[in-house]
């Protein structure tokens, strides 16, 4: 098989880089190792940027996010018994949109098939080979048959555990990592949310988070021990623990009913330099992960892919300026939501190490935050999403 462009990864970033090279005419296949429904099973992000809806809509699947996706204006912090809403509308003059991860990637994949793309799912002993040469090339076993996708370029968009970027020679590649030392505890529930906007709470039980994915599914977080089972915690002593961690009003009004999926996900920050390595190209968790505190792990995989995209067609058009800066305009924007995540983590966790002192640092800014217009400005530029550079 011979293609342009071998993409690694059927999750957003793959399924949407294939969506935007489509749109450009450009020959490509995405090669996945799990399954159409266990893709689909993944229940992560929540939180569009508009730089991530727009980059939909450009590429022909933003129909559904438009009609059912909930657009925010603003957000609330609570912290020590008090209530301040960020309102982000009237900080920037723009909005996130809450539309779940599964929903953008059922509508990436129904675009796909109907556009008549090449997917590949279930492929075994997925390698990537020949990227620091012109051939570059993907092998597979594919119904028990060995495959091999020779392309131009090869886009590692399989995510934080994939083949990609560990199939780059140490010496070429540089990591940087910060594993905190708590998880998020995180249920899915038909309910309706708690509140119309999302809930961000620092309390001394911990940090909790208030989500949704629709006006009937809500989506909730504790911060838990690194240590913890899923398993040891029961629906009811989860509602139990949210309860504790919600403004008081909140918690009365809190409507609870049988989980539909339960799951602890560690928090990481992680950035790997650079992001291409000769024909080989890293986007999204492959290349770099957030913290899920601001919400920026989905929105970096679209910035990123954005900016190969655009490479991809400017090398096809005869230029490589695009290709040759990639990498460093896709961290420049990386680096800054790496910030922002870390901030917003630093300020909302509880970290038993820092002890009271810890604790009063984050209650001063928390207070700060809400006193000063500025430093809310900040806050709200970061979380509805900074420009693509280039
Ligand atoms: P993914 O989604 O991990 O997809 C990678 C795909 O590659 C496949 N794969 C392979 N395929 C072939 N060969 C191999 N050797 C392969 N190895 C892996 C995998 O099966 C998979 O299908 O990475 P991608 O596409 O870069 O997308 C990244 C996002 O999924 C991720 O950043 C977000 O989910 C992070 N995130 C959030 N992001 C936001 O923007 N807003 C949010 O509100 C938000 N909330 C979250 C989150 C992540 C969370 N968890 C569980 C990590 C909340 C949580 C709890
Ligand atoms: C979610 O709805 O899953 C979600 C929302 C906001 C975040 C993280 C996760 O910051």
């Amino acid at each position: 098989m011979r293609t342009q462009v071998a993409i690694v990864g059927a999750g957003p970033s793959g399924l949407l880089l294939g969506a935007l090279l489509h749109k450009a005419g450009i020959d490509h296949v995405i090669v996945e190792q799990r399954s159409p429904d266990y893709v689909l099973g993944r229940i992560r992000a929540g939180v569009l940027e508009q730089v991530a809806v727009d980059l939909l809509d450009e590429a022909g699947v933003g129909a559904r996010l438009h009609a059912e996706g909930l657009p925010h204006d603003g957000f609330d912090l609570c912290f020590a018994g008090r209530r301040h809403r960020i309102d982000l509308h009237a900080l920037t003059g723009r909005r996130v949109v809450v539309y779940g991860q599964t929903e953008v990637t059922r509508d990436l994949m129904d675009h796909r098939a109907a556009v008549g793309r090449t997917t590949v799912y279930d492929a075994d002993n997925v390698a990537v080979g020949g990227f620091d040469t012109a051939r570059p090339f993907v092998t597979f076993r594919q119904n028990g048959v060995e495959q091999r996708l020779e392309a131009d370029f090869i886009a590692g968009c399989d995510g934080f555990h994939g083949v990609c970027r560990a199939s780059v020679p140490g010496s070429a590649i540089q990591t940087f990592e910060k594993v905190y030392p708590f998880g998020w505890l995180g249920v899915l529930a038909d309910v309706p949310p708690v509140s119309h906007e999302l809930i961000y709470g620092n309390s001394d039980r911990g940090f909790m988070l208030a989500s949704m994915r629709s006006k009937t599914r809500s989506r909730y977080y504790v911060q838990c021990r690194l240590d913890e089972q899923v398993e040891a915690w029961s629906d009811d002593a989860f509602w139990d623990e949210l309860k504790r961690r919600l403004p008081a009003a909140d918690a009365e009004r809190l409507v609870t009913g049988p989980s539909i999926e339960k799951s602890i996900a560690p928090l990481r920050s992680f950035v790997t330099e650079p992001m291409r390595f000769g024909r080989l190209f890293l986007a999204g968790d492959a290349a770099h992960i957030v913290p899920p505190t601001g919400a920026k792990g989905l929105n970096l995989a679209a910035s990123d892919v954005a900016l190969l995209a655009r490479g991809l067609i400017q090398h096809y058009g005869g230029s490589d300026e695009g290709i040759d800066r990639y990498s460093e305009r896709a961290l420049s924007r990386v680096w800054k939501a790496e910030r922002f995540s870390w901030w917003f983590t630093s300020l909302m966790h509880q970290f038993p190490e820092t002890g009271g002192f810890g604790a009063k640092m984050q209650l001063a800014e928390l207070d700060y935050l809400c006193g000063s217009v500025a430093a809310q400005t900040v806050m709200a530029e970061n979380y509805v999403g900074l420009p693509i550079p280039g």
